[in-house]
């Protein structure tokens, strides 16, 4: 009996309507960064949302922390297999960004300081989906995982969320980031594992 209720709660633990497919739980936060943590000064510190060569807006750190500021408490699932359930984050929604900005674009690519990309199709940032975050855990975002601040798109696997992000380029082609280049999907829905193409 025994070894049966133990396969059923593996099983139950494989199947659980929280992780994607192919996902497993993780407890610990891991820090993944394919370079060095840059050093940003928070008084010259920036984000921008370009298009082309035309800076359509920027906003300071004093700036962005005093647009609206919202809670979100969300699972996040990075490609390397590990998922988290739960996080809790602070920041400013992109639609609060893109609010004043008529493009017809639509693709976006992240850059961030230290030259980090990842290319986004535009939708995805949109309708509550993604924000710049500055706060894990009640606590400014450790530099580690991206602070002062990161995109935080947690809908699509987690190297889509550009850590130190300094701001989104408008485009009306895709163009493939720095993992995309290497082989990682446009697009990196975790539900239905577009981890590479
Ligand atoms: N600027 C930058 N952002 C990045 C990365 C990076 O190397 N540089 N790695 C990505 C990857 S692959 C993942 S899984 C997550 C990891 O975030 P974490 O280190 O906070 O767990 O950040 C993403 N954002
Ligand atoms: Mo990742």
């Amino acid at each position: 009996m025994a070894i049966v209720s133990r396969g059923f709660g593996a099983r139950r633990r494989a199947s659980d309507p929280q992780l994607p497919p192919g996902q497993y739980l993780t407890e610990d936060f891991p820090v993944l960064s394919a370079g060095p943590t840059p050093r940003i000064d928070l008084a010259t510190w920036t984000f921008e949302i370009q298009s082309g060569t035309d800076t359509l807006a920027a906003w300071s750190w004093d700036e962005l922390i005093a647009l609206e500021i919202e809670d979100v408490r969300t699972d996040i699932h990075c490609v390397t297999r590990w998922s988290k359930l739960g996080t809790s984050w602070r920041g400013v929604s992109i639609d609060t960004l893109l609010a004043g900005i008529d493009t017809t674009a639509s693709y976006a690519t992240a850059h961030s300081y230290g030259g980090y990309t990842t290319n986004i199709p535009l939708a995805e940032l949109r309708g509550g989906r993604a924000w710049v975050a500055f706060e894990f855990d009640g606590a400014p975002l450790d530099p580690e995982h991206g602070g002062p601040a990161r995109l935080l798109v947690p809908h699509l696997y987690f190297w889509k969320s550009a850590k130190w992000v300094h701001g989104l380029t408008l485009m009306d082609q895709d163009a493939p980031g720095f993992w995309e280049q290497n082989g990682y999907s446009m697009h990196g829905d975790p539900w239905t594992e577009e981890r590479y193409w």
